[in-house]
């Protein structure tokens, strides 16, 4: 097949996911266009089958804001004029979708699909903002498919819009054979003593309630002997930095800022954090656990499809810092549990998110979208 893979480029877990499917999809033999306004991380040396191209948007003094959503439809209509496509799979809905269904109108085609793949945020976020909201109904309903990562999603999606058509829940992935390869995490570069490790990485936005972690391992380090490792870049960054030296924490906690492969760092954590107001999935909780590492989060969204409580790790109410810290330190200081947690962590995700077991499930998906 043919397909253009709308995506962000950026460092959130929806350009991840597209890219590693554009991978997985290339490497089946499948002809992927990338469509972005840069090149996603993850695809910046040469694969086999893939093929970027960045949307160019014309500047121009009447434009207060760049029209993004016309270059990416035009980008979509031109690609499709060269190349032939089959399908255009838009990850997230704002405006990826839009732009798809415009490039369809444009090139006054029935005969190329427009797939949709719902990733979170552009439904309990963006979506939510009116100034969106008809405009996301009306892509979802116009979409030839539409797929959310989790059943939480779905079901969010149709309360939200008011949508009646099928949703296909196919959930994110991951490659499990990554831990073997990317095995030199040095714990003794972070915690040189042998304190334990508790990682947290995000986009630092007040969703991720970093500020609970920060204050959940400030508890935990009264107790025993831990550093925090904190990844990612984002608005509230500085902040998390102001709170950490409030708390007198600037000596066990390490800012280390983006990383394209956070596998790598996860491989010396004994323990993540994740105590989101909102996550539709939860990618990294994933990323952790085929790593070994026990998540301990909140119980909301589609955390629950991933972790499973008292089995891979522990879920509690949103902002329940006090339980939170209680659970961690159980996980922390009984090596037994750890261990217990740690391989039904990894065993989880290799038997449910596995690439090979989820990229069919998005091939088989195209074909029926395309009749095949
Ligand atoms: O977490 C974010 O804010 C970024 C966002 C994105 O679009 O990259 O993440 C969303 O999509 C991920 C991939 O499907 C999910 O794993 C995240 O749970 C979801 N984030 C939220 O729902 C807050």
């Amino acid at each position: 097949m043919k397909i253009a893979i709308v995506c962000y480029p950026t460092h959130g877990g929806s350009g991840v996911v597209a890219s590693e499917l554009a991978l997985g999809l290339a490497e089946r033999g499948h002809e992927i266009h990338i469509v972005s306004y840069a090149t996603p991380f993850r695809l910046r040396s040469f694969s086999q089958n893939v093929y970027i191209h960045e949307v160019e948007v014309a500047s121009y003094p009447l434009f207060k804001y760049p029209p993004y959503a016309l270059g990416l439809a035009t980008t979509l209509a031109d690609i499709h004029e060269q190349y032939d496509l089959d399908l255009i799979h838009a990850h997230y809905a704002v405006p990826h979708a839009a732009s798809a269904f415009l490039a369809k109108q444009v090139l006054r085609s029935d005969k190329i699909k427009v797939i949709t793949t719902l990733h979170g945020t552009d439904i309990t976020l963006v979506g939510a903002d009116k100034s969106f909201h008809r405009v996301i109904k009306f892509s979802i309903e116009e979409s030839d498919g539409v797929t959310a990562v989790s059943n939480f999603l779905r079901r969010r999606t149709m309360k939200e819009f008011d949508i009646e058509r099928d949703i296909r829940v196919i959930y994110n992935f991951i490659d499990t054979r990554k831990p073997d390869k990317f095995n030199d995490c040095a714990r003794e570069r972070y915690a040189p003593n042998g304190e334990k490790i508790i990682m947290h990485a995000s986009n630092f936005r007040p969703v991720k309630r970093v500020s609970d972690v920060v204050r959940i391992f400030e508890r935990i380090q009264r107790e025993i002997p831990a550093k925090l490792l904190l990844i990612g870049e984002g608005p509230e960054r500085l902040f998390v930095k102001q709170l950490v030296k409030e708390l007198g924490l600037n000596d066990h906690v390490w800012f280390l800022g983006q990383q394209d492969y956070i596998e790598q760092l996860l491989n010396c954590a004994d323990l993540f954090l994740l105590p989101s107001e909102q996550e539709s999935f939860g990618l990294v909780a994933l990323e952790a656990h085929v790593c070994g590492v026990p998540v301990v989060g909140a119980d909301t969204g589609g955390m629950p499809e991933v972790v499973k409580h008292g089995e891979t790790g522990f879920l509690l109410p949103v902002g329940e810092i006090a339980l939170m810290t209680t659970k961690s330190l159980a996980l922390l200081t009984d090596e037994q549990l750890h261990a217990q947690f740690s391989k039904a962590g990894r065993s989880r995700a290799v038997t449910c998110f596995d690439r090979e077991h989820i990229i069919p499930q998005y091939e088989a998906y195209y074909d029926e979208i395309l009749g095949k």
